[in-house]
């Protein structure tokens, strides 16, 4: 029977369930799925729904690909429909087998059999829009792929182009490295952002300057001797190195994956690591500060993920009371706070941690904009380990000169003040009792 198209119906079953949530991998795998067939890949759409499940389409010039994944069941659907002689999509039926890894049930059908249909000598055919169309390359590829960090209710997603630099996991996170579109590469650790080139001198200029500052307002001198631990992306340690008082940054990141992927991928991000001044150290930050000795410190800042894996610990009473005996007297800890609005109660609990600590006159949060965390207000909590007040005794001509010479585009004299005014709303949640 002479037909229109092919479709093939396909239920994958019994597939990797981690594949079925992935929808880098999916994508990847249904865009080699038509392009193996030889067709053309004119454009693809896919997404990942909360907390299981990927839907997409490729669409090519001969027709389309699409599916829908349910991990949970691992099971698949997807159809396969190609239009003339050019394109089988049983290739394309191989290829998917195989990259998820399943076992299947397949028909096909004929779709618009010529004989049922008659052919209309009336109609009036637009020429396709030919935008995407260079007639030496074929069709661009125009694919819609997002990476999306979220909770069960919120989420912040950034578009990329479905480039995978770097993929990895181990025992502690899976690190991957995307070419996102507006913000340039990106750090995702597990399903959270990092840093990405366009937006990462916020948080690193923040998470290092009102520190380093205040201790050099508060005592006279620069900090000599600075602990970074997590940061394995090389930011922090990046924004320590400006000051030519330093004699040494210890950093204690837990994965070496993070580093060796920023080292490729991230270079002016990472671009420290060969300083003599760092001391690199790959080993569990929580075990380091419970081990150090005490009074050593001049700034310790815990540039940590989220507190989901490794980073959990990094949230924890003992921690911060390991970390204020390794802090000198005047001493300054800052350790990213989380979100007020994305993680409320991370960002009040881990407050009130550091309040019991040390005292609540020590403690102040600093508030930045972090346009590609999630609902873009981020927080920094500082912890003086003395009486001094990071605003009121704050040398605001040093810190200016020091922006400026060291070309910072976030930091500055004013804002190294205005970031520890809180929103009222923020002022209520911290101000709960103990
Ligand atoms: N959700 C993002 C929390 C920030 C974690 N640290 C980022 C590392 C950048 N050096």
């Amino acid at each position: 029977m002479k037909a229109l198209g092919r479709h093939i119906l396909v239920e994958f079953l019994n597939c990797k369930a981690d594949v079925l949530n992935d929808v880098a991998a999916i994508e990847n795998a249904m865009v080699e799925a038509a392009q193996i067939a030889g067709a053309t890949v004119i454009n693809s759409t896919f997404h990942h729904f909360s907390p299981y499940g990927v839907s997409g389409v490729v669409v090519i010039q001969e027709s389309h690909l699409a599916i829908h994944t349910w991990p949970e069941y691992r099971y698949a659907a997807v159809d396969l429909f190609t239009c003339g002689d050019t394109v089988d999509p049983w290739v394309s039926f191989e290829h998917l087998k195989k990259a998820f890894e399943a076992s299947y049930s397949a028909l096909e059908m004929n779709r618009g059999a010529t004989h049922v249909l008659k052919k209309g000598n009336d109609l009036q055919v637009k020429p396709n829009n030919t935008e995407n169309y260079d007639p030496k390359k074929g069709y661009k590829i125009n694919r819609n792929v997002w990476f999306t960090d979220k909770d069960d209710n919120q989420a912040l997603s950034l578009r990329y182009t479905g480039e995978v630099l770097f993929d990895e996991r181990n025992e502690f996170q899976r690190v991957r490295i995307l070419d996102s579109i507006s913000y340039g590469k990106m750090l995702a650790i597990d399903d959270m952002v990092m840093c990405t080139e366009r937006d990462e001198y916020h948080y690193h200029e923040m998470i290092t300057h009102p520190a380093m500052q205040t201790f050099e307002s508060i005592t006279g001198s620069a900090a000599k001797n600075v602990l970074v631990i997590g940061g394995g992306d090389g930011g922090t340690i990046r924004e320590i190195c400006k000051y030519s008082g330093l004699e040494k940054v210890t950093m204690v990141e837990i994965d070496e994956a993070v580093v060796r992927a920023c080292k490729q991928h991230l270079p002016l991000i990472a671009r420290e690591f060969s300083n003599p001044k760092v001391n690199l150290i790959i080993g569990d930050g929580i075990k380091f500060i419970a081990e150090s000795a005490a009074n050593l410190y001049d700034v310790i800042i815990v540039d940590g993920s989220d507190p989901a894996g490794p980073a959990e610990g990094l949230f924890t009473k003992d921690f911060y009371n390991n970390c204020k005996k390794a802090l000198k007297q005047n001493g300054i800890i800052v350790t990213q706070g989380e979100s007020p609005m994305f993680h409320s109660e991370t960002f009040v609990e881990l407050n009130k941690c550091l309040k019991q600590v040390f005292s609540v006159n020590q403690v102040h949060t600093m508030l930045f904009h972090a346009p590609t965390y999630p609902s873009g207000m981020w927080s920094l909590q500082m912890a003086v380990n003395g009486q001094h007040h990071p605003v009121t005794d704050f040398k605001k001509e040093a810190a200016a000169r020091f922006s400026k010479t060291q070309d910072l585009r976030y930091y500055n004299e004013d804002l190294h003040s205005a970031a520890f005014a809180l929103p009222t709303f923020v002022k209520t949640m911290l101000s709960s009792p103990k």
